[in-house]
């Protein structure tokens, strides 16, 4: 490349104008013996020390690419979070274990625990308040009735916070669903429907997998499984459609 060259040219007297080549430097060397040339893209060292600066550039950048590329799987792996499935009661968890069992589908770390906002409020906020710092990405918390668990999670931490209201009691779970949704400014809960466990895990791995390609990609796979059952179904639906 003979502006490379050219350039290369210009950079080597500059540095020797600066007394920064020495005699036993190539280039001092050279500019010894063939005083005249050595400047100019004409020069076959010259020009031979560009394609050689090229190559040099050229396998730089590739590692360069490598590192970065390091650092980004390091980084990554660094973020692999875990969920937090919090319940407010033992008797949660029969609707709750579906979180858990979508989080294990997923491949997703996670850890389930009883913490009521109530019967153990400074317990659960201990838990919240260190929730980060242990290694948690997303916090699912599923209470009924006076359902304040999630939102006494989220007055506690700035990790994404998603309540999950249960069924059951003397309002069958309205009341668990507006205590859980209706959050004062600044604290949001993103509540999913009544006993909307699954959801919960699914949109949990959805934010973990904003910064998680892997996990992104498994999402992917389950939505085109599903997509793949609906076929199934319809086709099913029109077969029996035909016997009518
Ligand atoms: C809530 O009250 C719990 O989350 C549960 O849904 C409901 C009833 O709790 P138990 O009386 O069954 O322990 O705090």
């Amino acid at each position: 490349d003979p502006e490379m060259s050219r350039g290369l040219g210009d950079v080597y007297k500059r540095q020797e104008q600066k007394g920064n080549f020495k005699d036993e430097d190539a280039v001092g060397l050279h500019r010894t013996e063939h005083h005249s040339c050595c400047s100019g893209a004409s020069c076959s060292f010259v020009q031979s020390a560009g394609r050689a600066y090229a190559e040099i550039k050229a396998v730089v950048q590739v590692y360069h690419s490598f590192f970065l590329f390091c650092r980004r799987r390091k980084r990554g792996s660094d973020m692999i979070r875990k969920v937090a499935v919090i319940m407010g009661s033992d008797s949660d968890w029969p609707v709750v274990k579906g979180a858990c069992a979508q989080l294990k589908a997923l491949d997703i770390p996670f850890e389930a625990h009883i913490l009521s906002a109530h019967r153990t409020p400074a317990e659960a906020a201990d838990f919240a308040k260190n929730a980060r710092a242990n290694g948690f990405g997303v916090i699912l918390c599923a209470a009924g009735m006076a359902a304040h668990l999630a939102g006494a999670f989220a007055a506690n931490t700035t990790l994404p916070v998603i309540g999950i209201p249960m069924k059951g009691g003397a309002m069958d779970g309205l009341d668990a669903l507006l205590s859980t949704v209706q959050m004062p400014s600044g604290i949001p809960v993103a509540t999913v429907a009544l006993n909307g466990a699954k959801n919960a895990a699914v949109l949990a791995a959805q934010i973990l997998a904003v910064e998680d390609g892997e996990l992104a990609a498994r999402l992917d796979q389950a939505r085109t499984a599903m997509t793949a059952q609906i076929a199934e179904k319809e086709a099913k639906l029109q077969a029996e459609l035909v016997q009518l």
